[in-house]
């Protein structure tokens, strides 16, 4: 096979934790000149043996290369990182997790600062870094010329997904997701307290909860379309009236087994609240205005 002789954008990282030494690694296995910069210097000193260039400070490795991808705790530690480094020129990548309102602010401050800017939100944990058929992916947001210039590079760690100029989008994508899997883990969550304890294996529950879960999922499609559409009655096929009828069960089924409601309740009082202004013939697609404030 003929050698990679295309050079490779180098690239300076500032954090060296889970998510960090995970996309160090994937750059470096990539063949990525890497300069890396972390608080805690033994850190840095592990990623060191396996091929990159430890900067003394966060402001020498800013000023190492063009490309700076900063992966930190929170939007605080950004800010304490950054506080000192020369960001003119520079095209800054920020995928610490943060809001939407942070990493607008990051963005106007990146740019007040001669920097371009490229909000991320990654959709992956670690082990699925760097491993192209594992699923991971990042949101980008933000500079859309910037997520041009370095997709190739950024695709290095997992796939990329650009979700618009506004900064705060990408960070919008990756909290609405993971809400909604936190939404999932309290569904399941009663579904085990449900059957804790009986004479039923967990393992045996377990397929048959995902399949279902997966079963179910394909109806976000079906909110999609009403939401577009206005019309929360389009293709139901089990009416609210109907399933807040059958809420009772739920909740008197919790006390025989002795399961706490307070997972199911706040939604369950959602669709009454729904069903009583009069949307009986609706899909439970009018309790998302009820949470619109
Ligand atoms: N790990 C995961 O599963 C998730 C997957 C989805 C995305 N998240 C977000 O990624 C960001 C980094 O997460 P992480 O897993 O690398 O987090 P830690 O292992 O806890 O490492 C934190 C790094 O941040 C450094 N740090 C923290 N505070 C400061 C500070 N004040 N000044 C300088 N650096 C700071 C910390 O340094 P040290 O403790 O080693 O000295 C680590 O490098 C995060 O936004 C997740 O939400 C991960």
């Amino acid at each position: 096979m003929a050698p990679d002789t295309v050079e490779k954008t180098p690239v300076t990282l500032l954090g060296l934790g889970a998510m960090g030494a995970a996309l160090a690694r994937a750059w470096l296995a990539a063949g990525h000149p890497l300069t890396v910069w972390n608080r805690t210097p033994a850190r840095a000193a592990v990623i060191s043996a396996e091929g990159a260039t430890v900067a003394d400070s966060a402001a020498e490795a800013v000023a190492a290369n063009t490309l700076v991808v900063v992966c930190l705790l929170d939007d605080a530690s950004v800010e304490e990182v950054l506080a000192d480094a020369d960001l003119a020129g520079r095209d800054l990548v920020n995928l610490t997790t943060g809001t939407p309102a942070q990493a607008r602010a990051r963005a106007d401050w990146a740019r007040e600062r001669g920097a371009r800017y490229l909000d991320g939100g990654i959709m992956a944990v670690p082990p699925m870094i760097g491993v192209p058929d594992a699923g991971g992916y990042v949101f980008y947001s933000g500079s859309r010329e910037l997520f041009e210039r370095h997709r190739e590079t950024l695709a290095v760690s997992a796939g990329t997904t650009y979700v618009g100029r506004d900064a705060g989008f990408a960070a919008l994508h990756d909290i609405a997701l993971l809400s909604a899997m936190y939404g999932m883990f309290a569904g399941a969550a009663h579904a085990f307290a449900l059957i804790r304890r009986e004479d039923i294996d967990p393992a045996s529950l377990a397929p048959l909860l995902a399949d279902w879960l997966v079963a179910m999922a394909p109806t976000v499609h079906q909110t999609a379309d009403q939401l577009r559409s206005g019309d929360y009655t389009k293709g139901v096929v089990s009416n609210l009236a109907m399933q807040v009828a059958g809420t009772p069960t739920f909740l008197r089924t919790a006390a025989e087994q002795g399961v706490s409601p307070e997972l199911l309740s706040p939604y369950f009082e959602l669709m009454r609240r729904r069903l009583a202004e009069g949307s009986g013939e609706e899909d439970l697609t009018g309790v998302i205005d009820l949470l619109v404030r």
